[in-house]
């Protein structure tokens, strides 16, 4: 398993200030409000989409932003609502925040609000009623949300070299990729398995070099199993045969009932046979070429991992190949041992709040739809600061505070704000 992170920070975008505008007719001095709404703040939204790969686009940028909402307008127009920002990742993405998981995008299509946008403020039309009937006031836009998050991706080897101790299994991967494993002209020089993340043109798979399989490997011989399940959750095979062994032919057939062996998925799975070390054939590479026609093993290519000859068309064929297959891979090989996780579901209600007394006497509110209104009030304006009394009276928190002890004197808080002076 290979794991790629990242780390970047999310801010919704804010909500517009609602706006405090009158009519203006003929003959009258001043008519009713009209100022219109503020548009939402847009939402950071995380999509999982099967055309990206990795992480790789959030190593540089680290700061995403959705667009604000707008101001709301005269004539009672509701200000434009702020874009959504789709951050688009690799299907497999699990997003973390304050160290638990916030959203886990398995298939291609699985969509999350990480960070919503902060709504619009309401404009003085909003707050006319029959007993109020010229609102000066209006509330502030909300500001969006900001998070910073841990984006990690556990990438499974699309693809896995596998093929005799030697062939060049290694070889091809350093060539391929920034893997850099040993390379050496003994068997078994590789004994754990390395990664290489490889890049065709805007595309990336993983793939994996096993350590070397011989006869047996299924019983345990050699370096034994262990390998073999690695290559278990790739999608494709790259069976690697080199021209320098004496008999490729039967290289292929040992190998393959080895795969038989240990698991009839494994020796089901998508195969291609690729011939290395050309450059030690001169003009022989027809005999080889002949041997597997003969033999109904068909050769995908033939390439030098030393010498690069091939490398490019055998990275093209193979991509389409990669692509093709990561369709087809069925659900297991999603781990579930991420919890699966719902949306909070936080009441929404105004009138779900819960009051804190704290050690220093002080006294704090919490309840989202509370905070909220608190955050958006224009505490320069009386008019404002009026509604939002009546709000807190309506609601019973006036009185749960003076209940819990709170007087004009308190430190009262309504979220993060200091209500102190406002409340009563
Ligand atoms: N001439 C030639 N030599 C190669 C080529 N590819 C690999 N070699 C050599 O073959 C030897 C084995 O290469 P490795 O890449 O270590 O082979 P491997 O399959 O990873 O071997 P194990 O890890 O031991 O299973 C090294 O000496 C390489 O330099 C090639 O295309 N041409
Ligand atoms: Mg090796």
């Amino acid at each position: 398993m290979f794991l790629d992170e990242a780390e970047i920070t999310v801010h919704g975008g804010n909500g517009g200030n609602g706006l405090v505008s009158w009519r203006k007719e003929k003959f009258i001095s001043r008519g009713g409000p009209w100022g219109g709404d503020g548009g939402d703040g847009g939402n950071v939204i995380f999509r999982a989409d099967s055309n990206t790969d990795t992480l790789s686009t959030f190593a540089q940028v680290k700061v995403f932003r959705a667009k604000n909402g707008g101001i709301g307008g005269k004539c009672d127009k509701h200000g434009k609502n702020g874009e959504d920002l789709v951050l688009k990742v690799p299907p497999g993405t699990v997003i973390y925040h304050d160290g638990s998981a916030v959203a886990d995008l398995t298939n291609h299509g699985d969509e999350e609000i990480i960070a919503k946008g902060g709504r619009g403020g309401y404009g003085n039309a909003h707050f006319t009623s029959s007993v109020r009937q010229a609102p000066d006031f209006a509330e502030r836009g909300e500001a969006g949300e900001e998070k910073s998050l841990n984006l990690e991706l556990k990438l499974v080897a699309d693809v896995g070299i596998i093929g005799y101790p030697s062939v060049g299994k290694s070889t091809l991967i350093s060539v391929i990729s920034a893997s850099r494993p040993k390379i050496g002209d003994y068997p078994f020089t590789t004994i754990t398995p390395n990664l290489g993340v490889v890049q065709v043109h805007d595309r990336r798979f993983v793939a994996c070099d096993v350590p070397g399989l011989i006869d047996g490997a299924s019983e345990g011989k050699g370096l034994g199993d262990t390998f073999l399940r690695h290559i278990e959750r790739c999608a494709v095979l790259v069976h690697i045969l080199d021209v320098n062994r004496e008999d490729v032919v039967s290289d292929y057939k040992a190998i393959r009932s080895e795969l038989e062996n240990y698991s009839p998925a494994l020796s089901e799975k998508k195969e291609v046979v690729v011939l290395n070390k050309v450059d030690l054939t001169g003009n022989d590479i027809e005999i080889f070429e002949e041997e597997l026609k003969k033999n109904k093993i068909e050769l995908f290519a033939s390439i030098s991992a030393a010498t690069k000859h091939g490398i490019d068309d055998f990275l093209n064929k193979l991509l389409h190949i990669v692509l093709e297959e990561r369709k087809n891979r069925s659900e297991d090989i999603t781990e579930k041992e991420i919890p699966v996780l719902k949306p909070h579901l936080e009441s929404d209600r105004t009138d779900a709040f819960t009051i804190d007394v704290e050690k220093d006497n002080s006294f704090t509110v919490k309840g989202k739809r509370i905070e909220q209104i608190t955050n958006m009030t224009d505490w320069n304006n009386e008019s404002a600061i009026h509604r939002f009394r009546d709000i807190i009276k309506r609601i019973g928190l006036t009185r749960s505070l003076e209940k819990a002890g709170a007087g004009e004197k308190s430190v009262v808080r309504i979220g993060e704000l200091d209500v102190s002076d406002h409340w009563l």
